[in-house]
């Protein structure tokens, strides 16, 4: 007989295990729910069919490694991507939750985090993509997503980490952003010090609390510092009478009309009889423009077709 298990994490657990693709996602789930299965002795046989599925999995995901075949060499890479990289415990997990719509496991013990983690953090319309993976000291720490990520978020929770993860980091172009993390545990003098510090040495930094339900968190500043790295121009499109897209293309800075269509539809631009504008770029609202007009942050773009 199934028992039924009401405990809130397991339930949630057992539909991430659900959903999961991968048998390493899988693995992080059914552990989860491992750890949030009933203790008493009714829940024995479920303890028991869990504990069977996870060896089962561990195999899987044994074979898959030596194979070489890692699980998130597949992570598709979206239009804006960060990457948070750290020690052990400096609140990467906590992180990934209190921004985005993942629930990693969050946990006090050291080296929960054997996978990278994907989550989508929402802002204004858009959808970044953060990742974490797992700490940097760690074997599992895996340098080719933070090789070719657009911004990273290097979590410390102390000056020294800092230098510690510098040195283990790629050179690559990406923006780095320094995330003081924990810093409930500071005063307004210790702050004070570290600020002039990273300013001194001119880092692009925030003090954020991890932890949502925490007064001055600074999460929404975090959320802000993420966007403005990405380098990118949010423009919306509409069709004549009609209203305009509920969510923006992200496209590069100085994009023209034409790079917008074709990244609609290939060939687009092609069939765009008339196009006009609404915006910051407009001399005013509806002005009508060609292909080659270059875009701005926040434009409207009205595509009318043969
Ligand atoms: N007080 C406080 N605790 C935090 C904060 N961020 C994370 N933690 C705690 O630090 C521990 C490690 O967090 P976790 O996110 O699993 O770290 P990870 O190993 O880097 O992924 C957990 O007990 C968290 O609750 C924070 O901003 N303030
Ligand atoms: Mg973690």
């Amino acid at each position: 007989m199934p028992i039924n298990v009401n405990d809130p994490e397991y339930v949630q657990a057992e539909k991430d295990y659900m959903e999961a693709s991968s048998p390493e996602e899988k693995l992080i789930y059914l552990k989860k729910m491992i750890s949030h299965a009933p203790k008493h002795k009714g829940g024995e046989n479920l303890r028991q069919q869990l504990t069977t599925r996870r060896k089962k999995l561990e195999l899987q995901v044994e074979k898959k490694k030596k194979s070489g075949k890692s699980s998130f060499k597949g992570i598709k890479k979206e239009d804006m991507q960060a990457v948070i990289v750290g020690r052990t415990n400096s609140g990467k997990s906590s992180l990934l939750k209190a921004l985005t719509n993942a629930s990693p496991m969050i946990s006090s013990n050291k080296f929960t985090t054997t996978e990278s983690q994907i989550g989508m953090m929402p802002y204004f319309g858009t959808q970044v993509q953060l990742i974490e993976v797992p700490a940097i000291e760690s074997e599992s720490f895996d340098r080719s997503i933070v090789h070719t990520t657009d911004t990273i978020l290097l979590l410390i929770n102390k000056l020294e980490d800092l230098k510690f993860i510098e040195e283990k980091l790629p050179k690559t172009p990406a923006k780095r952003i320094v995330v003081f993390n924990k810093t409930d545990y500071l005063d307004e003098k210790e702050k004070r010090k570290l600020s002039a510090t990273l300013q001194s040495k001119k880092y692009n930094f925030v003090f954020v609390s991890a932890i949502p339900e925490l007064p001055k968190n600074n999460l929404e500043e975090l959320k802000n510092k993420i966007f403005e790295s990405f380098n990118i121009m949010r423009v919306f499109t509409k069709e004549p009478g009609k209203e305009k897209s509920k969510k923006p293309m992200i496209m590069k800075p100085h994009s023209t009309v034409q790079d917008v269509a074709e990244k609609i539809l290939k060939g687009y631009s092609k069939k765009v009889k008339e196009t006009k504008i609404w915006g910051p770029s407009s001399k005013f609202g509806g002005q009508k423009i060609g292909l080659n007009h270059v875009l701005k942050d926040l434009d409207v773009v009205e595509f009318k077709t043969k």
